[in-house]
Protein backbone atom coordinates (compact mmCIF):
# COMPACT_ATOMS: atom_id res chain seq x y z
CA UNK A 1 0.00 0.00 0.00
CA UNK A 2 2.65 2.58 1.33
CA UNK A 3 4.85 1.48 -2.42
CA UNK A 4 1.69 2.02 -5.01
CA UNK A 5 0.86 5.66 -3.13
CA UNK A 6 5.03 6.45 -3.42
CA UNK A 7 4.49 5.64 -7.19
CA UNK A 8 1.76 7.75 -7.59
CA UNK A 9 3.90 10.80 -5.28
CA UNK A 10 6.59 9.96 -7.52
CA UNK A 11 4.96 11.12 -10.83
CA UNK A 12 2.98 13.68 -9.28
CA UNK A 13 6.22 15.66 -8.22
CA UNK A 14 8.41 14.60 -11.88
CA UNK A 15 5.08 16.68 -13.19
CA UNK A 16 5.72 19.40 -10.65
CA UNK A 17 9.53 19.10 -10.05
CA UNK A 18 11.36 18.30 -13.19
CA UNK A 19 15.13 16.81 -12.74
CA UNK A 20 16.38 20.29 -14.42
CA UNK A 21 15.27 22.27 -11.52
CA UNK A 22 16.23 19.75 -8.65
CA UNK A 23 19.77 20.22 -10.82
CA UNK A 24 19.97 23.44 -9.73
CA UNK A 25 19.62 22.69 -6.19
CA UNK A 26 22.94 24.43 -4.38
CA UNK A 27 23.04 21.04 -2.94
CA UNK A 28 23.05 19.12 -6.45
CA UNK A 29 27.01 19.77 -6.82
CA UNK A 30 28.25 20.08 -3.38
CA UNK A 31 30.60 17.61 -1.35
CA UNK A 32 28.81 14.97 0.84
CA UNK A 33 29.86 13.39 3.63
CA UNK A 34 30.71 9.75 4.16
CA UNK A 35 27.67 7.40 6.28
CA UNK A 36 30.03 4.45 6.22
CA UNK A 37 33.50 6.17 7.27
CA UNK A 38 31.58 7.89 10.00
CA UNK A 39 30.17 4.08 11.53
CA UNK A 40 33.48 3.03 10.57
CA UNK A 41 35.53 5.46 12.71
CA UNK A 42 37.06 4.17 16.14
CA UNK A 43 35.87 6.86 18.41
CA UNK A 44 32.06 6.78 16.79
CA UNK A 45 29.27 5.81 19.22
CA UNK A 46 27.55 4.45 15.84
CA UNK A 47 23.68 6.21 16.81
CA UNK A 48 22.28 6.57 13.59
CA UNK A 49 19.85 9.60 15.49
CA UNK A 50 15.94 9.80 13.57
CA UNK A 51 13.86 12.28 12.99
CA UNK A 52 10.52 10.46 13.05
CA UNK A 53 7.07 12.33 13.55
CA UNK A 54 4.70 9.09 13.29
CA UNK A 55 4.43 5.80 11.70
CA UNK A 56 2.01 3.11 10.50
CA UNK A 57 2.64 1.25 13.74
CA UNK A 58 2.88 3.83 16.59
CA UNK A 59 0.57 6.97 15.11
CA UNK A 60 1.68 10.00 16.08
CA UNK A 61 5.36 10.11 18.07
CA UNK A 62 6.63 13.84 17.81
CA UNK A 63 4.21 15.21 15.39
CA UNK A 64 5.27 18.87 16.10
CA UNK A 65 9.17 18.23 16.77
CA UNK A 66 11.63 21.18 16.40
CA UNK A 67 13.83 19.31 13.40
CA UNK A 68 16.11 22.62 13.67
CA UNK A 69 16.73 22.21 17.51
CA UNK A 70 16.60 18.40 17.32
CA UNK A 71 19.18 17.46 14.83
CA UNK A 72 21.46 20.08 16.29
CA UNK A 73 21.22 18.24 19.54
CA UNK A 74 21.30 14.47 18.15
CA UNK A 75 25.01 15.76 16.98
CA UNK A 76 25.92 17.37 20.11
CA UNK A 77 24.83 14.83 21.97
CA UNK A 78 26.92 12.38 20.11
CA UNK A 79 25.15 10.33 17.46
CA UNK A 80 27.36 9.63 14.19
CA UNK A 81 24.60 10.28 11.78
CA UNK A 82 20.51 11.85 11.03
CA UNK A 83 18.29 9.91 9.94
CA UNK A 84 15.50 12.26 8.33
CA UNK A 85 12.49 10.42 7.37
CA UNK A 86 10.80 12.32 4.19
CA UNK A 87 8.03 10.72 3.51
CA UNK A 88 5.25 12.71 4.25
CA UNK A 89 1.86 10.86 4.45
CA UNK A 90 2.84 7.78 6.57
CA UNK A 91 5.55 8.98 8.60
CA UNK A 92 4.64 13.01 8.66
CA UNK A 93 8.26 13.94 7.43
CA UNK A 94 9.08 15.87 4.46
CA UNK A 95 11.93 17.10 2.51
CA UNK A 96 12.56 20.01 4.10
CA UNK A 97 13.19 18.51 7.04
CA UNK A 98 16.33 17.50 5.47
CA UNK A 99 17.29 20.53 4.27
CA UNK A 100 16.67 21.65 7.92
CA UNK A 101 18.98 19.52 9.65
CA UNK A 102 21.38 19.80 6.54
CA UNK A 103 21.57 23.98 7.10
CA UNK A 104 22.76 23.54 10.49
CA UNK A 105 24.40 20.22 11.11
CA UNK A 106 27.99 18.72 9.37
CA UNK A 107 27.20 14.98 9.56
CA UNK A 108 26.24 12.50 7.42
CA UNK A 109 22.32 12.64 6.58
CA UNK A 110 20.46 9.59 5.76
CA UNK A 111 17.28 10.15 3.56
CA UNK A 112 15.01 7.65 4.90
CA UNK A 113 11.90 6.94 2.07
CA UNK A 114 10.38 4.36 0.16
CA UNK A 115 12.72 4.74 -3.07
CA UNK A 116 11.21 3.27 -5.89
CA UNK A 117 12.10 5.70 -8.75
CA UNK A 118 15.26 7.21 -9.91
CA UNK A 119 14.18 10.49 -9.90
CA UNK A 120 13.98 10.28 -5.93
CA UNK A 121 17.73 9.71 -5.83
CA UNK A 122 18.34 12.91 -8.00
CA UNK A 123 15.82 14.71 -5.48
CA UNK A 124 17.82 13.29 -2.37
CA UNK A 125 21.10 14.79 -3.24
CA UNK A 126 19.10 17.74 -4.31
CA UNK A 127 17.60 18.24 -0.86
CA UNK A 128 21.29 17.96 0.38
CA UNK A 129 21.36 14.21 1.42
CA UNK A 130 24.29 12.23 2.21
CA UNK A 131 23.21 8.51 2.01
CA UNK A 132 19.65 6.89 0.86
CA UNK A 133 18.00 3.91 2.12
CA UNK A 134 17.22 1.15 -0.24
CA UNK A 135 14.79 -1.81 0.88
CA UNK A 136 15.69 -5.33 -0.72
CA UNK A 137 11.72 -6.02 0.66
CA UNK A 138 9.92 -3.48 -2.09
CA UNK A 139 12.61 -3.83 -4.97
CA UNK A 140 14.08 -6.44 -7.42
CA UNK A 141 17.81 -6.74 -7.16
CA UNK A 142 18.22 -5.43 -10.57
CA UNK A 143 16.42 -2.38 -9.72
CA UNK A 144 18.79 -2.17 -6.88
CA UNK A 145 21.73 -2.84 -8.44
CA UNK A 146 20.95 0.42 -10.72
CA UNK A 147 19.85 2.76 -8.13
CA UNK A 148 23.20 2.38 -6.24
CA UNK A 149 25.18 3.09 -9.39
CA UNK A 150 23.21 6.25 -9.66
CA UNK A 151 23.49 7.00 -6.18
CA UNK A 152 27.12 6.54 -6.21
CA UNK A 153 27.21 8.68 -9.71
CA UNK A 154 25.73 12.04 -7.45
CA UNK A 155 28.20 10.69 -4.51
CA UNK A 156 25.69 9.30 -2.56
CA UNK A 157 26.23 6.07 -0.57
CA UNK A 158 23.39 3.46 -0.27
CA UNK A 159 22.32 1.58 3.35
CA UNK A 160 20.14 -1.32 1.94
CA UNK A 161 17.40 -2.81 4.23
CA UNK A 162 17.11 -5.92 4.58
CA UNK A 163 14.99 -8.45 6.97
CA UNK A 164 15.32 -11.92 6.05
CA UNK A 165 17.78 -14.16 5.42
CA UNK A 166 17.18 -14.35 1.11
CA UNK A 167 17.21 -11.08 1.30
CA UNK A 168 21.02 -11.01 2.42
CA UNK A 169 21.60 -11.76 -1.37
CA UNK A 170 21.07 -7.94 -2.24
CA UNK A 171 24.50 -7.77 -0.90
CA UNK A 172 26.82 -6.08 -3.43
CA UNK A 173 30.55 -5.44 -3.31
CA UNK A 174 29.57 -1.85 -4.13
CA UNK A 175 26.73 -1.52 -1.39
CA UNK A 176 28.12 0.65 1.15
CA UNK A 177 26.06 -0.27 4.25
CA UNK A 178 24.22 -3.29 5.28
CA UNK A 179 20.93 -2.36 7.30
CA UNK A 180 18.90 -5.86 9.30
CA UNK A 181 15.92 -3.96 10.23
CA UNK A 182 14.44 -5.99 13.45
CA UNK A 183 11.05 -4.59 12.56
CA UNK A 184 8.89 -6.96 10.27
CA UNK A 185 7.37 -4.41 8.15
CA UNK A 186 4.18 -7.30 7.57
CA UNK A 187 3.34 -7.54 10.94
CA UNK A 188 5.26 -4.81 12.87
CA UNK A 189 6.53 -6.86 15.38
CA UNK A 190 10.49 -6.06 16.73
CA UNK A 191 13.16 -8.17 18.12
CA UNK A 192 16.73 -7.57 17.97
CA UNK A 193 17.79 -11.13 18.11
CA UNK A 194 17.21 -10.37 14.18
CA UNK A 195 20.19 -8.54 13.69
CA UNK A 196 22.14 -11.24 16.01
CA UNK A 197 20.50 -13.93 13.86
CA UNK A 198 21.61 -12.77 10.60
CA UNK A 199 24.85 -10.68 11.02
CA UNK A 200 26.46 -14.45 11.42
CA UNK A 201 25.75 -15.00 7.63
CA UNK A 202 27.59 -12.27 6.74
CA UNK A 203 31.74 -11.42 6.41
CA UNK A 204 33.62 -9.39 9.31
CA UNK A 205 33.98 -6.82 6.68
CA UNK A 206 30.78 -5.88 5.93
CA UNK A 207 29.58 -2.48 7.95
CA UNK A 208 26.67 -3.48 9.52
CA UNK A 209 23.62 -1.48 11.11
CA UNK A 210 20.88 -2.40 13.23
CA UNK A 211 17.69 -1.37 12.95
CA UNK A 212 14.70 -0.44 14.94
CA UNK A 213 13.55 -1.79 18.39
CA UNK A 214 17.06 -0.53 19.61
CA UNK A 215 16.38 1.30 23.38
CA UNK A 216 19.48 0.60 26.16
CA UNK A 217 23.27 1.15 26.24
CA UNK A 218 22.76 -2.92 26.72
CA UNK A 219 21.03 -3.26 23.31
CA UNK A 220 24.01 -1.10 21.69
CA UNK A 221 26.57 -2.96 23.49
CA UNK A 222 25.32 -6.52 22.71
CA UNK A 223 24.65 -5.25 18.98
CA UNK A 224 28.65 -3.74 19.10
CA UNK A 225 30.28 -7.72 20.61
CA UNK A 226 28.11 -8.92 17.30
CA UNK A 227 29.89 -6.76 14.62
CA UNK A 228 27.13 -3.97 14.29
CA UNK A 229 28.76 -0.77 13.60
CA UNK A 230 25.52 1.34 13.91
CA UNK A 231 22.43 1.61 15.27
CA UNK A 232 19.36 2.96 14.04
CA UNK A 233 16.92 4.49 16.49
CA UNK A 234 13.87 6.42 16.51
CA UNK A 235 11.28 6.53 18.49
CA UNK A 236 13.14 5.56 21.46
CA UNK A 237 13.91 9.02 21.30
CA UNK A 238 11.28 11.00 19.48
CA UNK A 239 8.87 9.66 22.06
CA UNK A 240 10.55 12.22 24.74
CA UNK A 241 8.80 15.92 24.24
CA UNK A 242 13.15 17.04 23.69
CA UNK A 243 14.44 13.58 21.79
CA UNK A 244 18.13 14.98 21.96
CA UNK A 245 18.09 15.21 25.49
CA UNK A 246 16.94 11.38 25.57
CA UNK A 247 20.25 10.73 23.39
CA UNK A 248 22.44 12.68 25.07
CA UNK A 249 21.13 10.94 28.01
CA UNK A 250 21.68 7.68 26.79
CA UNK A 251 25.23 8.32 24.80
C1 LIG B 1 13.83 3.35 13.68
P1 LIG B 1 12.63 2.66 15.94
O1 LIG B 1 12.01 1.40 16.40
O2 LIG B 1 13.89 3.02 16.71
O3 LIG B 1 11.67 3.83 15.93
O4 LIG B 1 13.07 2.42 14.42
C2 LIG B 1 14.00 2.92 12.21
O5 LIG B 1 14.70 1.72 12.18
C3 LIG B 1 12.65 2.78 11.52
O6 LIG B 1 12.06 4.03 11.52
C4 LIG B 1 12.75 2.24 10.09
C5 LIG B 1 12.01 2.66 8.94
C6 LIG B 1 12.46 1.87 7.87
C7 LIG B 1 11.03 3.62 8.70
C8 LIG B 1 13.57 1.25 9.67
N1 LIG B 1 13.40 1.03 8.33
C9 LIG B 1 11.95 2.02 6.57
C10 LIG B 1 10.55 3.78 7.41
C11 LIG B 1 11.01 2.99 6.36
Amino acid sequence: KIIEHKKKEVAERKGLFPIKLLENSIYFNSPTVSLKHYLQCKDSVGIIAEIKRKSPSKGNINPYVDVERTSIGYMQAGASVLSILTDNTFFGGNNSDLTTARKFNYCPILRKDFIVDEYQIIEAKSIGADAILLLANVLTKEECKAFTTLAHQLGLEVLLETHTLNQLEYYLPETDVLGINNRDLKTFTVNIERSLELAVHLPNSVVKVSESGIKTADDILLLKENGFHGFLMGEQFMKHAKPEKACYELI
